[in-house]
């Protein structure tokens, strides 16, 4: 039905008749996404089967990427790129005066996930299945993904985000494959001859429902499965009608306490809240995930000794990580191995990539949870941490606080990133800086003794969707200059530097540039009424709201360059349009006041007609994946100023540079990669290294109240937090003014600030040379290939999981 444009037209037509019985000038938009998402669906599902097919009867080992989040973004655009469809898509929608566009607009953005760690998943499913790699995504299938935001009268308002109101287009429900997951209850041993027999008693049981994903590759015929598990009572309907009032009642809290495990994902994308539900959603995924390896594992395999060299499984970050006492229960309660060889399985099947090194974000959950709700799997974490620490004993006789710190389960508390290091062959840090961080710091002593599991993998970003969907006129003068290559090969890129210095390739990509900035300031026209100069610098800071991200350190510089505005109306500056998306978690009371502080700021600039409309600051409302497909590809500035040392790796630095923005940034996390790529000329670092940074930590801190004292700008800034300049209601911004000053500034917020606004100051001497800027702009595109997540799958495959490409034929 895709084959040709007559074909497509006609299929579309009568699906459309077929589906809701309407002709196309009935239908809604809505419908008429369903209906080609639905043609879609089938065009993939043949070489769906294949795949499937292929993997089963070759037997070659396989990856499982367990996440609790996959921040997919729509996936309508990024399917017909991959399957080379979307021309004929296009055009004939078009013949039939319907934009593809308007079509793909009316598709949810699945918010599965809350920032970079989601996203990664996101881009590593694109690249393995577009390098033909057997790997396959395993999360949960939540109700309500990441709350819809709404700024009202500058505050953050949440909305609940009930994606699937219309049905999910894209999956496919597997009943058959469900399985069953047990929480609570009580443990009972057994001798039986020689062994030692489990029983699980009085458990409740909640049923898990896959639902499953395709994921085509690039203009092959690999199309992998990203399976999201779904948690349902396990009571059959026919069981309501003959109970008595007291058991439907309890049928009914039965009901609803299951299905509560996948309603909704947790918004906090970096502190761990404690929470039991929390809990029971990273079993559900685990067990369900892992029943369900295990099961296909069976049908392919004899022997489950041989586990290690046909399945890898890999945690994304501790939140899976119960995936090693789960594996370590099917061994040795349902397939009845010994503890030794079950180790030994297991500690060769699964591998671990951490994402953080701040100490909130670590987890740790109460003994007496995990005892209460997962008995076996308690008794499993307890015995090994019983073993290991006196495996340690014996390395360390008589260290005994060492011992307590590298304990799994200490203190009342078992330790996540313990367990997931112990258990795994291999642990990934994100960026060179953040493993060098985590080995010579924050997991010094478990680096100490297994320095063999520790390997950098710097994370990467899918070029197909980041690019060549997100940028379509940057993406085309590329294949036209260097040929489209670089689709299939992202380091061809390196072949733009040729043409750096070309004035007319220059000329292009400038061009492309300014229509990416004129198609978002009519987005801000339209949405918020405000009208922004295509002519001015983009500069835009996108991301999770985050104190240590320092939003704060931008929407300072912006008041300081109003107030030196207001002093002098004629300041020589090149007009500059500041740029914001950012959710704060619900329960970040800082978070959410720098947000208010931000639209303060905002508000008061973007109404005050003395400054000529020179600058303007915007706030994106509701910013996830779609948005940054609108907003990258018009950014001349990224903003990664995170406090040095405290950003894993960053992504968002890597799609602003792919799409042609300079870097402005910290040497934190991925940033010095890319300044090491592009070089210092092509980049704006500026502010305190990573080993300042941890040494002030290491001395307490720095004195926040001498720079406050010492520089008039600052001082000026702080004060008009306080003194009402910028809102009446002054109390909204004290906590902002006393986390500063009282305590003591923990992200170094104005110890950075000379540095910072003195860089900012360079980018406006700079921009004012136009073909310099733009050349810099295309040594930033030719250096980006590097940050693909091809690169990044290509180095987990061959280093970590040591799986190969399966050829469809
Ligand atoms: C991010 N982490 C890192 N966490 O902050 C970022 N956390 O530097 C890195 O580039 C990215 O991971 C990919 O490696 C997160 O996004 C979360 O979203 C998160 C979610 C739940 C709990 C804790």
């Amino acid at each position: 039905m895709f084959l040709d444009k007559k074909r497509f037209k006609n299929a579309f037509l009568e699906r459309l008749e077929n589906m809701y019985g309407k002709n196309i000038n009935e239908s809604t938009t809505i419908e008429q996404f369903m209906v080609l998402g639905s043609m879609v669906k089938e065009h993939i599902s043949k070489n769906w089967i294949l795949t499937k097919k292929n993997y089963r009867e070759r037997g070659e080992k396989q990856v499982y990427y367990l996440s609790i989040e996959f921040l997919l973004g729509r996936m309508l655009g990024t399917n017909l790129l991959n399957l080379g469809i979307r021309e004929i898509v296009e055009e004939g929608l078009r013949d039939l005066d319907i934009s593809l566009e308007k079509i793909e607009q009316q598709e949810p953005d699945p918010g599965l996930g809350n920032g970079g760690l989601g996203r990664l998943a996101a881009c590593f499913l694109d690249s393995l299945a577009s390098l033909h790699l057997p790997g396959h995504g395993c999360g949960i299938r939540y109700k309500y993904g990441l709350f819809e935001q709404k700024i009202v009268d500058g505050y953050q308002i949440e909305l609940p985000d009930y994606w699937l109101r219309e049905g999910n287009v894209w999956e496919v429900r597997r009943s058959d494959k469900a399985v069953e997951v047990r929480f609570g209850g009580n443990v009972w041993v057994e001798k039986v001859g020689e062994r030692l027999v489990f029983h699980h008693e009085n458990y409740e049981s909640v049923l898990a429902v896959p639902y499953d994903i395709p994921v085509p590759g690039y203009k092959n015929k690999t199309v992998n499965t990203l399976r999201l598990w779904s948690a349902e009572s396990a009571i059959k309907d026919f069981d309501f009608q003959c109970l008595n009032n007291r058991d439907y009642q309890k049928i009914i809290d039965y009901k609803r306490s299951t299905e509560s495990i996948s309603e909704f994902l947790y918004p906090d994308d970096s502190k761990e809240e404690g929470k039991i539900l929390r809990l029971k959603q990273q079993y559900f995924l685990v067990s369900a995930g892992l029943q369900s390896i295990i099961r296909s594992y069976k049908k392919r395999h004899q022997d489950i000794h041989d586990l290690p060299n046909k399945v890898a499984i890999h945690i994304n970050d501790t939140h899976p990580v119960l995936a090693i006492p789960e594996l370590m229960r099917i061994l040795m309660d349902e397939e009845g191995l010994e503890w030794d060889q079950a180790w030994s399985i297991t500690t060769r099947t699964i591998s671990y990539t951490n994402h953080t090194t701040l100490q909130e974000a670590l987890e740790r959950w109460p003994i007496d949870m995990m005892k209460t709700l997962l008995p076996r799997i308690y008794m499993i974490i307890e015995e090994i941490n019983e073993r290991f620490c006196r495996e340690l004993w014996n390395k360390y006789p008589g260290e005994w606080d060492l011992i307590h710190q590298m304990a799994i389960i200490a203190d009342g508390q078992v330790k996540m990133a313990h367990l997931a290091i112990v258990g795994s062959y291999q642990v990934n840090g994100v960026s060179k800086i953040h493993t060098e961080i985590l080995k010579k710091q924050v997991m010094k002593n478990f680096y100490a003794c297994f320095p063999y599991k520790f390997h950098n993998k710097t994370n990467g970003i899918t070029h197909r969707r980041w690019l060549l969907k997100a940028n379509p006129l940057l993406a085309k003068i590329i294949s036209d200059t260097i040929s489209p290559n670089w689709i299939e090969h992202p380091s061809d890129l390196n072949y733009l530097q040729n043409y750096a210095k070309d004035p007319s390739f220059q000329e292009q990509i400038f061009l492309v540039k300014k229509k990416n900035k004129i198609s978002l300031s009519n987005y801000i026209q339209e949405k918020y009424n405000i009208s922004v100069d295509p002519n001015s610098i983009f500069d835009v800071q996108v991301k999770r709201l985050h104190a240590y991200k320092r939003q704060l350190l931008n929407v300072f510089y912006i008041m300081d360059l109003y107030n030196r505005l207001k002093e002098n109306p004629d300041l020589d500056i090149i007009p500059r349009t500041f740029i914001f998306g950012a959710k704060a978690a619900p329960g970040y009371f800082l978070a959410k006041r720098i947000i208010k502080l931000i639209n303060t700021v905002a508000t008061v600039i973007n109404n005050d007609p003395t400054i000529h409309g020179k600058i303007k600051v915007i706030f994106i409302e509701n910013y996830g994946v779609t948005l940054a497909e609108k907003i990258i590809p018009a950014a001349d500035i990224g903003q990664q100023i995170s406090t040095a040392s405290k950003e894993a790796s960053g992504t968002g630095n890597m799609k602003f540079m792919m799409n042609g923005a300079l870097t402005l940034g910290t040497l934190d996390g991925a940033n010095i990669e890319i300044k090491d790529e592009v070089g210092d000329n092509n980049i704006f670092i500026f502010g305190l290294t990573p080993q300042e940074v941890l040494h002030y930590y290491q001395q307490g801190g720095y004195r926040a109240r001498d720079f406050y004292q010492s520089d008039p700008r600052l001082r000026k800034i702080l004060d008009q937090l306080m003194n009402g300049f910028f809102l009446k209601e002054v109390v909204e911004f004290k906590f902002i003014y006393y986390s500063l000053l009282q305590e003591n500034d923990e992200f170094f917020v104005l110890k950075d600030f000379a540095a910072y606004a003195d860089t900012q100051q360079r980018i406006d001497q700079s921009y004012r040379d136009h073909k310099a800027w733009t050349e810099k702009s295309i040594i930033n595109i030719a250096h980006s290939g590097i940050f693909s997540s091809d690169r990044t799958i290509y180095e987990y495959a061959s280093g970590t999981w040591e799986i190969r490409p399966i050829f469809i034929p």
